[in-house]
């Protein structure tokens, strides 16, 4: 059985998490990381040397990188078109993949440890003023793309629905006081779409800490 290691509020551990319930694998999860600590033990360490969270065991593979891994479970458990057949589709999958990550996420993670994480006291409003503007350059990009489209590689869920569903989730929850209802009203319709899947719900829709 597939075993992971990594707490449930890591945003990094919530895509492996959703992509396994997604797929039907069954696994065994380990809290790890954050006020869990494990991750400076020298097993863990010998297993992933960053010693961040998540990381997988199947068998005898160990993997870390959390878009690595869910590209990893696609392609060996998925089923249908989560790993699109379609090289040009799994192009377009893996790129919205990264740019979820290198892109978009860069400016929510600040965000949210500004906003979440950091006491009123302490937090940089020059740093959230800075998210909050790129990200509302960014927001704009994905919501012309699912213009006319269900997920953001076709009509069909796929694996790259997931960093940036997870990425999305936080935005939207961080910026709600900031924006108007309907400013990207296409990436609140593939939301409503992610919202009626029931692992989004469960594992991603969680009160952020
Ligand atoms: N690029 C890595 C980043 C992993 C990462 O930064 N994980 C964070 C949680 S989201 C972490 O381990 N933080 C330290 C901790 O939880 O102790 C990935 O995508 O897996």
């Amino acid at each position: 059985m597939i075993k992971l290691w990594g707490r449930t509020n890591s945003i990094n551990v919530q895509k492996v998490l959703w992509t396994l319930r997604e797929l039907g694998v069954p696994f065994e999860r380990t809290d790890a990381g954050g006020a869990f600590g494990v991750v400076n033990e020298p097993a863990y360490r010998d297993m992933n040397p960053n010693g961040l969270v998540p990381t997988i065991q199947d068998g005898d593979m160990i993997l870390w990188e959390s878009n690595a891994i869910v590209r990893y479970l696609a392609a060996r458990y998925g089923k249908g078109e989560f790993y699109p057949r379609n090289l040009a589709v799994r192009a377009d999958a893996d790129r919205w993949m990264d740019w979820a990550t290198i892109t978009f996420g860069i400016h929510v993670g600040p965000l949210f440890m500004q906003t979440i994480r950091t006491a009123p006291d302490k937090r940089d409003p020059a740093i959230i003023a800075n998210s909050h503007t790129q990200l509302a350059k960014l927001a704009p990009i994905l919501d012309a793309h699912l213009a006319d489209r269900a997920f953001v590689a076709g009509n069909d869920f796929t694996m790259g629905d997931v960093p940036i569903g997870c990425q999305m989730y936080r935005y939207l929850m961080l910026t709600a006081d900031a924006r108007s209802a309907d400013e990207i009203p296409n990436v609140a319709a593939w939301y409503a779409r992610l919202c009626a899947r029931p692992a989004y719900r469960e594992v991603v829709m969680l009160p952020l800490t």
